[in-house]
């Protein structure tokens, strides 16, 4: 065969047919009613502030202003970089005049953004972290999104957005953007785990892989060890346990949304557990730890707080943090059994004690 001729099938054989996201919404839900459309729509959304996102980042040390701190704190206490701060507006410019949600509440903001009257207001809420992992933002290594969308429940008269302090039942979709060497938004609405790689030639998301499945185990285990002396002893035990068992290797990149889409591509276990200072941990529910735990479910996975199924948890403010045990089931199920085993014997020591 002619090299060109060679080439020409080659490329052919790599191609994909071409699943667009909103294609892809309408056929897991097998529908084109009003709410099928909605959730194409919003998917869709989602969608174009990720590609807008992701051009900036591409090019963000050559764009004056696109790196470094706002010189702003946000609500979390934490410093702002200017890259969340463009990525938070992004999401709100590309859902004002939308149309499908009535708020977006965000880990950079007190309270969410209320679509003005004058612009159509939906019926959904859009809850996400713009930029996870910005402390790789400065030095161009991989960054994520993460996003949930909920049904807003009664009027929310008052303004304080209650109705979101759920479970992470109640959303009804959820996933996140990986900004890495190609662009993929991994996403789930109830129906599997579902990759799209962002094709910039075309300016559009295609199915890359389809009802993603977390190996039931895996080798990583994905925590930061820098905190080894402020987490509770059975979080010690168990890096002790893996640093003294054969087939386990660790991997931190500083982005959940990293960590968390190599342990659902290959197996394993990442851990933000609570620390002396902090016993909540650092992950915000609402934001981060409810819509991969929404993910890690549907692709046969679990996660935990380490002693509650975290999809359970309801959260008592926007702001709520939680412990987060996440990925392989035999792995999670690990991690806690040494939580448990601390528990037991604690609780033993106090018995004896009375
Ligand atoms: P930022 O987005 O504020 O940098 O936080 C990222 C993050 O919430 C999560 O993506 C990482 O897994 C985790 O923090 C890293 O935190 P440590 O630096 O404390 O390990």
């Amino acid at each position: 065969m002619a090299d060109v001729e060679r080439s020409l099938v080659e490329e052919h054989s790599l191609d994909r047919d071409c699943t667009t996201l909103s294609r892809h919404v309408l056929q897991q839900l097998k529908s084109f009613s009003a709410d099928a459309q909605d959730l194409s729509a919003l998917m869709n959304r989602i969608a174009l502030a990720a590609k807008i996102i992701s051009r900036r980042l591409s090019r963000a040390d050559l764009v004056e202003g696109a790196l470094g701190f706002t010189g702003n704190v946000n609500v979390q206490g934490e410093s702002v970089k200017k890259m969340d701060a463009y990525a938070n507006d992004v999401f709100i410019s590309v859902f004002k005049q939308s149309g499908l949600v009535c708020r977006l509440a965000s880990e950079e903001m007190e309270k969410p953004y209320y679509i003005p009257e004058n612009c159509p207001i939906g019926r959904y809420s859009l809850i996400y972290d713009p930029i996870d992992g910005s402390s790789n933002v400065d030095i161009n290594l991989n960054i994520g999104s993460i996003f949930a969308i909920r049904r807003q429940q009664g009027d929310d008269i008052d303004g304080e957005a209650t109705d979101l302090l759920q479970d992470g039942h109640q959303q009804i979709a959820a996933g996140y953007v990986i900004y890495g060497p190609s662009t993929m938004l991994v996403y789930s609405i109830g129906t599997g785990v579902h990759a799209f790689t962002l094709d910039p030639s075309l300016g559009e998301f295609i199915l890359s892989q389809e009802n993603m499945q977390v190996p039931d185990h895996g080798p990583v285990y994905s925590v930061n060890e820098g905190n080894f002396w402020q987490w509770d002893e059975s979080i010690r035990d168990y890096i002790r346990y893996v640093h003294r068992h054969e087939g386990y290797t660790a991997r931190y990149s500083g982005a959940l949304v990293g960590d968390f889409h190599r342990i659902l591509c290959q197996g394993g276990v990442f851990i933000y557990p609570g620390t002396v200072k902090k016993p909540e941990g650092k992950l915000r529910l609402l934001y981060e730890t409810a819509p991969l735990a929404f993910l890690i479910e549907q692709a046969g996975g679990r996660a935990s707080t380490g002693t509650q199924n975290l999809m359970d948890v309801v959260p008592e403010k926007l702001h709520t943090r939680t412990p987060l045990i996440i990925g392989s089931k035999e792995d999670v199920a690990l991690v806690e059994s040494f939580i448990q085993e601390r528990a037991r014997e604690s609780k033993e020591a106090i018995a004896s004690r009375s």
